[in-house]
């Protein structure tokens, strides 16, 4: 006997999946462009589920701008990020050197810019350094653009940018001068760029958004002076976004950092992060030199010869002493 087909309730409707770019995080919700959207088309709001974790680290936010996700869609037009697709790379922050929590700047970049100021307000060299440093950590190539030229009208400025171009460009570095008030430089900005996923990554108040804006004509990020007072940034951006840029590639705006905490080193690390100082070590007496007190050390003699720069040690010291607190002193 034919058994009669009886017709299947009516399920429930299955929720839809997605792939797609994580293109902004504000905290709350992710914003995610669906996988065969234009850069710039229509996105998603989503929520996590679930727990992501880096191991060994707490971070802040586990979906960083950048990821390429999973999404389900629910019939009720809630969005969930169900899963994170592994990172080719990332960069991570601590917000302070005592701070055990990490926040995931972007992932998936090909360059990290670090855009720094001479003055108003004035980048310290180690938060350069540092920045730097946690670059090569996670083999990211990193720049160097010096943003607001157009102050440096001393001649004591004009010397205090071409010795800081040297430095870095010495070391290996690309350093961009540019001013985004004026214009200057900005031609090898976007060349740098072109095709590019890029991270901005500064002090509050250096001009990463203003650049950004200048680079995408119609962007209309918002931007404030910085105080007279604390001669400071006022911390405008808020959350980190991504945005394409004309002519293909995209850069990705964040909030601006105080400090940059290193993430947790090797002590025996952290001149492979420095490498001027690496090189230097190749002469070093001993396999296991810190560079500190030992003799013989080819990385002491450098610093003596000005081979290497005092701003440049005293921000290896400075990691080092993050790394190990009670073996080694900061130096200031
Ligand atoms: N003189 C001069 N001022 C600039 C230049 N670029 C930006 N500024 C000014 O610097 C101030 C801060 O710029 P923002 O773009 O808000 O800085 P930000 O780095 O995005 O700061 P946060 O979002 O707080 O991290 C604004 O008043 C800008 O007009 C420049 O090239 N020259
Ligand atoms: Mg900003
Ligand atoms: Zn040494």
């Amino acid at each position: 006997m034919a058994k009669k087909q009886s017709r299947k309730p009516t399920a429930a409707p299955e929720a839809r999946r997605l792939k797609g770019l994580v293109v902004k995080n504000t905290g709350a919700w992710y914003t995610v462009l669906p996988e065969g959207e234009e850069p710039g088309g229509a996105t998603v709001n989503c929520k996590i589920k679930g727990a992501f974790r880096l191991k060994g680290i707490r971070t802040t936010n586990p979906v960083a701008v950048g990821d390429i996700v999973e999404v389900a869609l629910a019939a009720d037009g809630s969005a969930w990020i169900t899963e994170i697709e592994p990172r080719a790379n990332y960069i991570i922050r601590r917000a302070s050197n005592l701070s055990k929590e990490a926040s995931i700047l972007a992932s998936n970049v090909d360059q990290a810019l670090l855009v720094a100021t001479l003055k108003h307000p004035a980048t310290a060299t180690t938060f350069i350094d540092r920045f730097l440093a946690t670059a090569e950590a996670y083999r990211v190539p990193a720049v160097v653009v010096i943003n607001k030229i157009d102050l440096l009208t001393e001649p004591e400025d004009r010397e205090l940018l071409e010795a800081v171009e040297t430095l870095y460009t010495q070391i290996g570095y690309r350093v961009v001068p540019l001013s985004a008030r004026t214009g200057e430089g900005m031609a090898a900005l976007r060349e740098l760029l072109a095709g590019k996923k890029s991270l901005f990554s500064g002090n509050s108040g250096v001009g990463k958004s203003t650049l950004i804006n200048e680079l995408i004509p119609g962007l209309d990020l918002r931007t404030a002076e910085i105080s007279d007072i604390h001669d400071q940034g006022m911390h405008t951006t808020t959350f980190s976004e991504m945005f394409p840029l004309p002519g293909g590639g995209w850069i990705i705006d964040t909030p601006g950092v105080r400090g940059f905490g290193t993430i947790e080193m090797n002590p025996k690390e952290v001149s492979h992060y420095f490498p001027e100082i690496f090189k230097a070590a190749e002469g070093c007496r001993y396999g296991d030199c810190s560079h500190t007190i030992e003799p013989g050390c080819a990385v002491l003699d450098a610093l003596r010869d000005h081979r290497i720069a005092h701003s440049r040690y005293a921000s290896y010291m400075s990691i080092l002493a993050d790394a190990a607190p009670d073996k080694y002193r900061k130096p200031f």
